[in-house]
């Protein structure tokens, strides 16, 4: 498996989120990625290779430049209010829900750390920024090397990017990476981009940015939010609006809900990408369904993450994965690897048999 390795990612390392009234140790950690990249060259699986550079510009067919050029400056202006906020996370406290106008861009800096941001639990810290720039060229470059003929690719990268929207972070997340590469296999020439989200929690930010597009079909199998993170969107009536209705589609599952439900409805989610006729698939990569996820509610095993990658392969699409959530440090690496892996074999058996 072709690996693009965010080399920054550990520049991005957030102490506290704000959970249940009580300040608490991230969950969302740099060992997540170190234990992914330990258990490829573990197995030898394929190459890993730092990304290519973008330019800023192939950001703006996913995010707003006002965001943007909050995000780039934020850590700044945070220690600017204050230099005895470098030791110290950002996170917002203060939103513009309904009624509030969210078209004025205030000075203030909590002010503007509300308007793009939809949680306390995602802190901003000193190296959000180039850490999250480096994922979403790692993700760029995944895109372009499958655009270009590569069966598959991996963006081996964090913070996790499909809660953030075109112009807000949250969710541990700030840029996209999964839109932007499904942006960028559309800007290469392929017409239907399908996005596949097998992380626990819904992501709202990939399925707003396509929601009112037919060229990019989101999919997402997760916890019904009802009960479960991001809890405001989600939900089975969610089908897309204008011209992208019809090109959504949410399967919410139980909180505890096991692996042959949740492969049943893989199934189903995989027929309506083939019913889509994609030409390309993204699949946001997250491996929160375990069992032993501390923040999440599925029950899936280790095993059951080579059946996954291999049914993903037998949908016999260029590929891009994107690594998303996943919390339970010490199984991290082999349950990830094991879908690449599971994906890379049933990758040969497709080709031997055609
Ligand atoms: C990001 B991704 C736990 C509260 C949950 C948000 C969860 C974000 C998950 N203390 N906070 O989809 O894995
Ligand atoms: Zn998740």
């Amino acid at each position: 498996m072709l690996t693009y390795y965010n080399h920054l990612h550990s520049d991005h390392e957030g102490k506290v989120e704000m959970f249940r009234g009580a300040l608490v140790p991230c969950f969302e950690v740099p060992a997540r990625v170190d234990r992914v990249l330990a258990e490829l060259k573990k197995r030898k699986l394929g190459t890993v290779l730092p990304p290519n550079p973008f330019d800023d510009s192939a950001l703006l067919g996913v995010h707003s430049q006002r965001y943007l050029d909050f995000l780039r400056g934020a850590w700044d202006d945070w220690v600017a209010l204050d230099p005895a906020n470098a030791k110290r996370d950002a996170l917002p406290s203060v939103w513009p829900v309904r009624t509030l106008r969210s078209d004025v861009l205030p000075d203030n800096f909590a002010a503007r750390m509300g308007l793009f941001s939809m949680d306390a639990g995602s802190p901003l810290t000193d190296g959000t920024w180039d850490a999250a720039r480096a994922g979403a060229d790692c993700a760029l470059s995944a895109a372009l090397a499958v655009a270009g003929g590569k069966r598959a690719a991996f963006a081996l990268t964090r913070p996790p990017g499909h809660h953030a929207g075109a112009d807000f972070f949250g969710g541990y997340c700030f840029l996209n990476n999964a839109a932007l590469a499904a942006q960028a296999l559309r800007e290469q020439g392929l017409e239907r981009v399908a996005i596949l989200d097998i992380d626990y929690h819904h992501g709202n930010g990939t399925q707003a940015i396509f929601y009112e597009r037919a060229d990019v079909f989101y999919t997402s199998i997760h916890g019904d939010p009802s009960t479960e993170f991001p809890f405001y969107l989600g939900y089975a009536d969610e089908l897309g609006a204008g011209a992208g209705l019809g090109f959504n589609r949410n399967w919410p599952l139980p909180r505890g809900s096991g692996f042959e439900v949740w492969h049943a409805t893989l199934q189903q989610a995989l027929q309506g990408i083939a019913e889509f006729d994609a030409q390309a698939l993204v699949v946001s990569l997250g491996l929160d369904t375990f069992v032993g996820d501390p923040i999440a509610g599925f029950t899936l095993q280790t095993r059951d993450f080579l059946q996954v990658g291999a049914d993903l392969a037998r949908a016999g699409l260029p590929t891009v994965f994107v690594f998303e959530g996943g919390y339970a440090v010490a199984d991290v690496g082999v349950n990830a690897v094991n879908v690449l892996q599971g994906f890379d074999q049933q990758a040969v058996v497709n080709k031997e048999s055609a």
